[in-house]
């Protein structure tokens, strides 16, 4: 069914990520192509906005961890088919940097760092997630691949915490600690503790790793404000 491209139409797509409805967005995103959607708007105007308050919305204690959870889902499904047809189109994504992330060797929890990731990818950063249980080598040779700028690194355990560390002297070693900023994050990560292992930054939750990386980047932003 043709449906117009209008401020209620990105409204529409924005909830389908706050409320965590993948069918629905997914539908939207394909309805929106068809009808002629700039998928570089649909991004920006619906998923971006849709995430942006989540985000907000968790820090603020206003929804709960399975809410979160599946929206950072519903973004990702919907981010990659618009994604995809941004790359076919040719129109260039504002890129503020490429950032690879993922959760380091021994950890395997997920969702924090999806959900930064979402977050990133909605403000404008170019984000490679390599996943969970990364170990050091892994994280370098994604670094080089993709010819990043930032590595994001999040841990939930006290135990692999030190890794974060070690990947911070191996980049060193390989002589790449100069072109890549550090930005780590995760519950038992402090400001004291990014400093000792000698990282640019810590995020304490995906808003602030927006703000702390655009203070990296030299970006400037107004951000969104949770809702009632
Ligand atoms: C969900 C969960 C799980 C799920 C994970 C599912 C998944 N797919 O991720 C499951 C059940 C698998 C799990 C397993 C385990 N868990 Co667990 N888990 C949790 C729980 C309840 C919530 C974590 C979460 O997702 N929070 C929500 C997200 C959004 O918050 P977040 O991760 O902190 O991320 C935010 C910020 O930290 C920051 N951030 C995170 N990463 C990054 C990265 C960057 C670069 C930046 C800038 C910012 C940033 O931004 C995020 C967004 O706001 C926590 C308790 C808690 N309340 O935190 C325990 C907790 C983390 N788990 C814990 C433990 C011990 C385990 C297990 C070892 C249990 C076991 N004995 O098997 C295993 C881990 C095994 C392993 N090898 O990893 C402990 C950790 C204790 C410690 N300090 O070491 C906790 C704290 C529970 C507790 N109180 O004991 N867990």
């Amino acid at each position: 069914m043709a449906i117009t491209i209008d401020e209620a139409y990105f409204d529409a797509l924005a909830d389908s990520v706050i409320d965590g409805e993948d069918e629905d967005c997914v539908r939207l995103v394909n309805d929106g192509l068809e009808a002629g959607v700039d998928p570089l708007e649909a991004v920006e105007k619906g998923l971006a906005k849709g995430i942006n308050q989540v985000g907000v919305d968790f820090g603020a204690g206003v929804i709960f961890l399975p809410e979160l959870a599946m929206a950072a889902d519903t973004m990702k499904m919907g981010a990659a088919i618009l994604d995809e047809k941004i790359r076919e189109s040719g129109s260039k994504r504002m890129s503020h940097g490429t950032i690879v992330i993922g959760t380091i060797k021994g950890d395997i929890h997920d969702i924090g760092k999806s959900v930064v990731a979402a977050v990133l990818q909605a403000n404008g950063y170019n984000v490679v997630d390599i996943g969970i249980d990364v170990d050091i080598d892994t994280f370098i040779q994604a670094l080089k691949d993709n010819n990043a700028d930032v590595l994001g690194m999040s841990t939930l355990l006290t135990l692999p915490l030190m890794t974060m560390g070690e990947v911070i002297e191996k980049l060193k070693e390989v002589g790449m600690r100069d072109k890549i900023k550090v930005i780590v994050g995760g519950c038992p990560v402090t400001q004291e503790f990014a400093d000792e292992i000698g990282a640019d930054a810590v995020g304490f939750d995906a808003q602030d790793a927006v703000v702390k990386l655009d203070g990296l980047m030299g970006v400037n932003r107004q951000v969104a404000v949770a809702r009632g």
